[in-house]
């Protein structure tokens, strides 16, 4: 399988996190590329290749051009503000106040696109976020053109990231912008999957109205993960989408047995839903070890879920999201791929 990736990620060197009330080093960290660069090339998984720039309107056709606009420019704005930490939300439109449009200062302006105030912004954010996004759209673009699967190494991850919201540490929404081009490229439907820990709230609520896209994600019970305000069972899509999402929340301590019992369950509303191509939201952040999560998963389990789903048989295009136990984070992504290509 063919990877895409580029060393434009480094860019995304954010200083600070805010965790437990203090500013710690963020858990999203260049290394985490390190380590699963360095399995592919020890386990010779395939060619790496590097991604072509697309058109910002790739992304705009799934985020809010204010938003794009916000993300281009919020870094100078906050230097040019004076401020000596990197740019964090603190004041945000919450539930009771109705005047929910961007202010014209910063402080204001980066607590109305922001859905979690962990996640600072920093130099060179958005540019690594719009190579992300290109290493994305260069993958499926190999999908789209015949290939059987292609792995997107992409960082920062995305899936958090909504039409007009970044947090989570995710900006752009690569998985998003990837299905969408897939779309106007021709495919008819397109599945996202989402194996990250977390519920992938921004694909969703890009999608929910839609039938074009199905999105389906296991993750962490929402009354007790991050993203906390969206990833319930009973939310199933709106409009013309109702039917069209599929939440599988899962519990503390879920094992592996009852993870792949959700899995199948998702892999069957796939198989009935027959897309043209498969993208999964590949977060990792599900092993047993992950320093944020709470689920069981071991190294080998990652290798059967892959062979589960290869067996759809789907042009499937991996995209790079979570995964916070550094050391383990290439074998256990990389198995997910083999698992797949032996399956
Ligand atoms: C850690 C809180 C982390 C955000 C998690 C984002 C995961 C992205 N103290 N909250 S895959
Ligand atoms: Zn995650």
């Amino acid at each position: 399988m063919k990877t895409v990736h580029t060393d434009a990620h480094r860019q995304r060197a954010s200083r600070t996190e805010l965790s437990g009330g203090e500013l710690v080093r963020p858990f999203e960290c260049p290394e985490r590329v390190d380590h699963i660069l360095a399995e592919l090339t020890a386990r010779d998984h395939g060619a790496i290749l590097a991604p072509e720039a697309h058109p910002l309107d790739r992304a705009a056709r799934v985020h809010a051009p204010d938003y794009l606009e916000f993300l281009r420019t919020c870094w100078d704005e906050w230097q040019a503000a004076g401020y000596r930490g990197e740019a964090m939300a603190t004041a945000w439109p919450s539930r009771a106040m109705t005047r929910a449009r961007p202010p014209k200062e910063i402080d204001g302006r980066i607590g109305y696109y922001c859905l979690a105030s962990e996640t600072s912004i920093s130099g060179g954010t958005y540019e690594a976020a719009v190579a992300a996004a290109d290493v994305a759209l260069t993958a499926g673009g190999l999908v789209r053109g015949g290939e059987r699967a292609a792995f997107a190494l992409c960082r920062p991850p995305g899936h958090h990231a909504a039409t007009d919201m970044f947090g989570g540490y995710c900006f752009l929404n690569n998985a998003a912008i990837a299905a969408q081009a897939m779309l106007d490229d021709g495919a008819a439907r397109v599945a996202v999957l989402d194996v990250d820990f977390h519920h992938g709230n921004g694909t969703q609520e890009i999608f929910y109205a839609r039938d074009d896209v199905l999105f389906l994600s296991l993750h962490g019970d929402p009354d007790a993960a991050f993203p906390y305000f969206l990833g319930g069972a009973d939310e199933t899509g709106a409009g013309a989408g109702i039917g069209y999402t599929a939440n599988y929340p899962l519990p503390r301590g879920c094992s592996y047995d009852r993870w792949a019992g959700a899995l199948d369950h998702a892999l069957g509303r796939v198989r009935d839903y027959a897309p043209d191509a498969l993208v999964v939201s590949l977060g990792v952040d599900t092993f047993k070890d992950d320093p944020i999560s709470f689920f069981r998963l071991d190294s080998a389990d990652f290798l059967d879920y892959g062979a589960r789903l290869a067996a759809l048989g789907l042009p499937t295009l991996f995209v790079m999201e979570g995964g916070y136990a550094v050391a383990e984070i290439g074998v256990n992504t990389v198995n997910v791929l083999e698992g797949f290509e032996n399956g």
